[in-house]
């Protein structure tokens, strides 16, 4: 303990005074603090490294706040922006909405497959195409129902010109094998510079299908890397590999709700829920195995062991960072905004069960500093997404739509 106060006193004098700030080296204008987690954690499991959980948290140096701009949503999950400001708003039970930057929530688009909404399914991620403004093309993710069960899909539609329907969705990949189960169905997106599309699935959650995860002829559980039609993308990992399926990009995953794209480097970024107390922070290569359910820092919640109980194994990724207790990281973003510049390229993640919206600073692959913005709103925070005003959008399953900016 004595040891951590002294750690935390020098990285604390080296910290600058925040006029100094001109590059993107953010962390100085931001005041260090004691790590913001103060719970016993559910495990006495050794990190890997110095800083993988619980590093110093970080207070904002600038007066920002969170506006509410609509209470009227049911349960939304995914966000984006369309390119005249406005957002495209999924809610799970199915609707999918434009809403204003006014906070003006339109009727709900129609023309989109059935989804299967109980449990955790449903309406999930959802993603414009980058040549929206002459294809109207839209891509999203769900949970499709079908006798099998249930299955992660992906389907892309082209938004009509009165903006009231989907015309011509079609479904183009299913993380099969279908499960008659409604938890862990992954669910994020994302459009790659590339024009490929980035998906995260889940490993259904029960102990009968939780070792798909590791398995390369499954869609449980994984990074799957699909073109715009649903084929996999050239240049994955595992093509042309006896037994494992081509659209694979990684694996050995438990529930990913959040991937993001880091703006500078164009690397890709995980978060996944882990079991009681294994809560992840990855950073993606294609091809690796980031390790459930073999290794993890979690305990399952019934408070049994997960396995043998192992966090570390070779040939198996370590997260970035893991939290215990849990915060639950649904939809994350980095921040490439010039509005508040002691935020760019950080990271903001979704915080569900935390009920506050993270913020990472991340340097050469570790985080340096921790941050829960708006832990007083009491709100669970699903997705958020930066608008093309350069401020940050969030939604809550509480069903509403924030408004993050400077003061
Ligand atoms: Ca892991």
């Amino acid at each position: 303990m004595k040891t951590q106060i002294l750690l935390f006193m020098a990285a604390a004098s080296l910290t600058l005074p925040a006029c100094s700030q001109s590059t993107s080296d953010n962390a100085t204008a931001s005041t260090q603090t004691s790590p913001v987690e103060t719970k016993e954690p559910n495990s006495n499991y050794k990190p890997a490294f110095a800083g993988q959980t619980r590093v110093a948290g970080v207070k904002s140096a600038t007066n920002y706040e969170g506006r509410v701009l609509t209470e009227a949503l049911k349960f939304p999950w995914g966000i984006t922006s369309l390119p005249d400001g406005r957002l495209l708003i999924t809610e799970r039970e199915g609707a999918v909405r434009i809403v204003t930057p006014a906070g003006q929530v339109g009727d709900a688009i129609t023309g989109l497959p059935k989804v299967n909404p109980s449990g955790q399914g449903g309406l999930l991620g959802i993603r414009v195409d980058p040549a929206f403004e002459t294809n109207r093309m839209v891509y999203w993710v769900f949970s499709e129902p079908s006798p099998e069960g249930n299955v992660t899909a992906v389907a892309k539609g082209k938004l009509s010109a009165d903006e009231k329907k989907m015309e011509g969705a079609t479904v183009i990949y299913r993380a099969t094998p279908a499960y008659k189960g409604n938890l862990h169905y992954g669910g994020r997106i994302l459009i790659a510079p590339d024009g490929n599309l980035l998906i995260s699935t889940g490993e259904r959650s029960d102990l009968v299908t939780r070792p798909q995860a590791q398995s390369l002829n499954s869609g449980l559980g994984k990074v799957i890397r699909i073109t715009k039609e649903g084929k996999p993308a050239p240049g994955n990992p595992f093509a042309g590999q006896a037994g494992a399926r081509p659209e694979l990009y990684s694996y050995g995953h438990r529930n990913v709700q959040s991937l993001a794209l880091d703006p500078v480097t164009g690397d890709l970024w995980e978060a996944e829920f882990g079991p009681r107390g294994g809560d992840e922070l990855n950073h993606i290569q294609p091809g690796k195995n980031y390790g459930w359910p073999t290794i993890t820092y979690g305990i399952e919640y019934s408070g049994k062991k997960v396995g043998d109980a192992i966090q570390q194994k070779e040939g198996l990724e370590q997260p970035v960072y893991y939290w215990d207790p849990v915060v639950s990281p649904s939809g994350m973003t980095f921040y490439s905004s010039d509005r508040i510049p002691e935020w760019k390229n950080n990271l903001f993640i979704g915080s569900l069960s935390g009920m506050h919206l993270l913020r990472l600073i991340i340097r050469n692959d570790k985080v340096v500093g921790e941050e829960r913005l708006l832990a007083d709103q009491y709100q669970r925070f699903r997705d958020v997404t930066q608008g093309k005003d350069g401020a940050l959008y969030a939604i809550t399953d509480q069903g509403r739509l924030y408004r993050i900016d400077k003061k």
